[in-house]
């Protein structure tokens, strides 16, 4: 194949992955990679990814490009009733495989966490292909990036957390 066929092929696979947003949304919704590109870009840092488990240490990891995860979020929106409790929201970022991770709202859209949670379709200048794992969700302030780095990414589901 081509440079410029397996671009094309990389930017077909891309605009055809789906994330849907599910649970306790006002609106529940799903959206394509495509429609990302509508939405302001980020870029993260270059960083060395390891395992939280071992703390193995797997590769480096080119500049990620992406959307953050609070914008998608914001699109699908939380119910304003009853007053507040949205702030106890979950969100369960959840792949393809079943592999799934948290984040509380607070983290998202209270502390300089949420600032570099992004959903990434580019790495190095180049749309990430499928076996990359596009589309890619990647924490930027965690410690050992591996466990919220999630490859595949699915569905968002929101849940707010009764006592
Ligand atoms: N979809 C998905 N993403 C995942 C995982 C997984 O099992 N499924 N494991 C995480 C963990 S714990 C690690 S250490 C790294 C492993 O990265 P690698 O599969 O690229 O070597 O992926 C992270 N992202
Ligand atoms: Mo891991």
């Amino acid at each position: 194949m081509s440079d410029a066929n397996a671009h094309a092929v990389a930017v077909e696979t891309t605009a055809k992955a789906v994330i849907s947003l599910e649970g306790d949304f006002l609106r529940p919704l799903s959206v394509d990679l495509g429609q990302f590109r509508e939405q302001p870009a980020v870029v993260a840092d270059p960083f060395d990814l390891r395992c939280y488990t071992t703390n193995r240490f797997i590769r480096s990891v080119d500049t990620y490009r992406g959307v953050l995860l609070k914008d998608l979020i914001l699109k699908a929106g939380l119910r304003p009733e009853p007053k507040g409790e949205f702030k106890r929201t979950v969100f369960i970022a959840v792949a393809q495989d079943g592999y799934a991770v948290t984040f509380s709202w607070h983290e998202l859209f209270n502390t300089p966490v949420g600032e570099r949670v992004i959903v990434a379709y580019e790495c190095g200048g180049r749309a990430l292909t499928s076996e990359e794992g596009v589309p890619i969700l990647f924490s930027g302030a965690d410690i050992l990036p591996a466990p919220r780095h999630v490859k595949r990414l699915a569905r968002i589901v929101a849940r707010v957390l009764t006592v």
